[in-house]
């Protein structure tokens, strides 16, 4: 056996069984002994980005982690900014990354890097395994390290000697640390901070936006009178008819403050206290209303269910119906030109059961959420990193992961240029993905974020950095150059019918919304 055979008979035996792979030549041995041992889906990637993107997706559908298989330091870099995204959004990856042989680095040939100074900042855990008799150990405790909770990134850098030596066996994966449970200190503080009779919030993210965390949340707001608020992106929120309704605090600082306003007592289940994006001129970084007291019950790493249902328990909540329960409801149908509502309405009218929505629209899909909250059951999927690109490889895990269910990847222009290659893994791989790109023709956020920073009035050639109307993209030609069919669409109408004729199929479709 070999080192590699060690190392994926490792991960297959401990859970691993899909790698979003873009190898090269020091992952070969990785590659042929894919072939040898049963039980690993590859996926290919024709960039890193799509690789690392479509691992966090997996995770976030699965509390999996999925393996990528990357080519040295160049492939580990083009990988990073999605795996920036992934470690936000604490989702566990096991990032496998090819380095020359042991004895070939000090030549300092084309491809040699500082490949663990790249991985440090984009991982929890890094580790160059020394030989093929220790890379199955390696494999485990890489793996351990990505089920640390709420997930992390593990990179394991195989020196290309450790692949094709001999192994001696392959290894156990040791069982992650169990999540932390709130202390009883935490939960009678927080139950005081609800009941001092002053507007109360419990903010929620991580895996309290789950069903069963939020109906908790419901019946504690019933018992206490406290709002309930999810954080302002969120790495997987359940919504929909049925289950307890969630607003996001704002991307906007002015409307971050306003619905954080009045609140007195904030207690974080899962989440932080809420900060703007960005720093701006004469707004203040920190949203939280002055002399509100914050309250941390548990934070992402926590078990955030028993959190809950402690706070609950301590409440006399558990048996209280839950406040804000979505009753089921759509939209109307809209007709005419297109507006932001109406194409909230669109989805919100058209959203399948059980639908994941992968939500990378920035301007466009901000004010989506009311359309769709009595919408049958689906996951919310936000960018918890900031980097853009993120959409399409997460909706490709998403899809791997939940292959019976249809994943709605919606994303801006600009956003969809940066990862577009994934549409061509989509289409190898016949995932079941609609997506709908928003062609503003342009990067329409930024428009605000000049003016926001004190830069307003821009001349001609800052406006050239803001617009993508010259040339205009053609994501219908594109998708077809890699194999996904798709259309245009020019008014609400055309778009709710191209929906649903979306949803009523199987497999990848690409809608451009020419707005
Ligand atoms: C990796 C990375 N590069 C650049 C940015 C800055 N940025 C944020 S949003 C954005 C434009 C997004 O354009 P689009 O997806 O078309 O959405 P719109 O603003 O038009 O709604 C850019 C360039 C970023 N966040 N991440």
């Amino acid at each position: 056996m070999t080192g590699a055979d060690s190392l994926v008979r490792t991960l297959v035996k401990g859970g691993v069984t899909v790698s979003f792979a873009n190898p090269g030549t020091s992952e070969m041995h990785y590659v042929a002994a894919l072939d040898r041992v049963q039980g690993m889906r590859c996926v290919l990637g024709l960039f890193e980005g799509s690789c690392s993107g479509a691992a966090d997706g997996y995770y976030r559908m699965t509390g999996t982690p999925a393996a990528t298989l990357l080519h040295l330091g160049p492939g580990l870099a083009n990988a990073c900014a999605n795996l920036h995204n992934a470690k936000k959004a604490g989702s566990g990856i096991v990032n496998i990354v090819g380095e020359h042989a042991t004895y070939h680095i000090k030549f300092d040939t084309p491809l040699t890097a500082d490949i663990e100074g790249i991985a440090k900042p984009f991982s929890h855990w890094v580790k160059t395994s020394p030989t093929s008799k220790t890379v199955a150990k390696d494999g485990a405790q890489a793996i351990q390290a990505a089920r640390v909770s709420p997930g992390q990134i593990a990179t394991l850098i195989l020196p290309a000697d450790t692949a094709w030596g001999a192994a001696q066996d392959i290894a156990e994966t040791p069982a992650a640390p169990a999540p932390a449970k709130p202390s009883a200190d935490a939960v009678t503080a927080a139950a005081k901070a609800l009941t001092t009779g002053e507007p109360g919030m419990l903010l929620l993210g991580g895996r309290a936006l789950r069903e069963r965390t939020l109906e908790l949340a419901g019946k504690i707001a019933a018992k206490t009178g406290c709002r309930i608020q999810g954080a302002g992106s969120n790495a997987r929120l359940e919504r929909g008819a049925g289950r307890v309704q969630i607003s996001r605090v704002p991307f906007v600082v002015e409307q971050a403050t306003a619905v954080l306003q009045g609140t007195r007592q904030m207690v974080l289940c899962g989440a932080r206290e809420p900060a703007a994006f960005f720093a701006y001129p004469g707004k203040p970084s920190m949203l939280t209303p002055e002399g509100c007291t914050v309250t941390k019950l548990a934070g992402v790493e926590d078990d955030c269910e028993a959190a809950i249902e402690a706070l609950a328990a301590e409440l006399g909540a558990l048996n209280v119906p839950a406040a804000g329960i979505a009753a089921p409801k759509r939209p109307d149908k809209p007709t005419g030109k297109f507006t932001l509502d109406g194409l909230g309405m669109a989805l919100g009218a058209t959203l399948p059961e059980n639908a994941i929505v992968v939500d990378e629209s920035i301007t466009t899909g901000r004010g989506f959420f009311p359309f769709s909250a009595g919408a049958p059951p689906h996951d919310w999927l936000n960018n918890m990193g900031g980097s853009i690109g993120f959409g399409t490889p997460v909706a490709i895990g998403a899809a791997v992961a939940c292959p019976d269910r249809k994943v709605i990847c919606m994303v801006g222009d600009g956003s969809a240029m940066y990862t577009i290659q994934s549409l061509w893994t989509m289409a190898r791989e016949n995932l079941d993905v609609c997506v709908l790109i928003f062609s503003n023709r342009s990067y329409q956020i930024l428009y605000s974020q000049l003016a926001d920073v004190g830069a307003p009035n821009p001349g001609p050639r800052a406006i050239d950095m803001l617009t993508l109307d010259r040339p205009t993209l053609d994501f219908v030609k594109l998708a077809k150059g890699m194999g996904v069919e798709g259309a245009q669409t020019h008014d609400l109408e055309g778009l709710t019918k191209q929906l649903q004729w979306a949803m009523s199929q199987k497999g990848p479709y690409l809608i451009e919304v020419v707005m």
